[in-house]
């Protein structure tokens, strides 16, 4: 147990468990500092209601009665609060880095998890807040949510295989963070374990690489990322006709590939050229 503890409003299923990626990395960021979390639980209506009109989207936390609103801007606070302890964004690169990182996971996985999802993500909320989960997705994202979510098998695959760059980066190190986790590892996993609160079908192969580092991730700060609640995201199985779930030789070329000199490259120098 920590000194102290930083109150967050949750966002939750009917499961118990936090359903926004938002919400997810902010209760990793939160620990990091060696803060305890005091959860307001509660889903996706009446939250207006539970903060007393301070916000309309979650994360919100308040620590000794500073209220601090928006995922970033709780890091960007903690950060600057909380000195003593490790930093979670550990240099102003890290904020870069990550932001394109997270542009790209989004366009790569979330969004297209999202819409062979959408029912499901639905079919765990409340009852309460299924109405309104329903109707305010169905505008986003443009349609019935059993008719996006239909024919998901045939596009699960290539989005796991468009995970290529996290695999590559994470062959090489236990963390995003590198040899321990920081800012990064908590927003990418908060992700994964979005999908892990509401999928009813596995994303991912059993023996996917980033299996690793995603219980490694899960078992910080007690098991945080292992709620009982949240459904298995591993155990896809390749079909006949569906592409690599992962690349099982990584580092074909470019920064993977470390030039010590012509024995390194020879054979694929004589193979470009043809040569026997
Ligand atoms: N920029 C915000 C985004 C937060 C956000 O959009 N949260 C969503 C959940 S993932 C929410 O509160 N949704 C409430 C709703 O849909 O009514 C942050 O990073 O905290």
């Amino acid at each position: 147990m920590a000194d102290k503890s930083v109150t967050l409003y949750d966002l939750q299923v009917s499961t118990g468990a936090t359903i926004s990626p938002f919400v997810w990395a902010t209760k990793f960021a939160v620990r990091h500092k060696g803060l305890d979390l005091d959860i307001v639980d509660g889903g996706f209506t009446g939250i207006m209601d539970r903060t007393g009109g301070k916000t309309e989207r979650l994360p919100a936390i308040v620590d000794d009665g500073t209220w601090v609103l928006d995922s970033w801007g709780i890091v960007e606070y903690l950060d600057a609060t909380y000195t003593d302890a490790p930093p979670l964004i550990p240099h102003e690169s890290v904020a870069v880095m990550l932001k394109a990182l997270d542009a790209w996971f989004w366009g790569a996985a979330v969004g297209p998890w999202m819409r062979s999802y959408c029912a499901d993500y639905r079919d765990v909320c409340f009852e309460h807040d299924k109405d309104y989960v329903t109707s305010s997705r169905e505008v986003m994202l443009g349609g019935k949510l059993e008719d996006l979510q239909a024919g998901r098998e045939d596009r699960l695959p290539a989005i796991s295989a468009a995970l290529e760059p996290l695999r590559l980066a994470l062959r090489e190190a236990d963390f995003l963070g590198g040899s321990s986790p920081n800012y990064a590892d908590y927003r990418i996993i908060g992700g994964f374990l979005w999908l892990a609160s509401l999928a009813q079908t596995p994303a991912l192969a059993t023996d996917d690489p980033l299996r690793g580092w995603y219980q490694r991730v899960c078992d910080l700060y007690g098991g945080l990322g292992n709620h009982p609640g949240l459904f298995p995201i591993f155990g896809l199985e390749q079909r006949e006709g569906d592409p690599e779930l992962f690349i099982r030789d990584a580092g074909i070329g470019g920064i993977y590939k470390r030039n010590t000199g012509p024995a390194s490259t020879q054979a694929e120098t004589k193979m470009i050229r043809k040569q026997d």
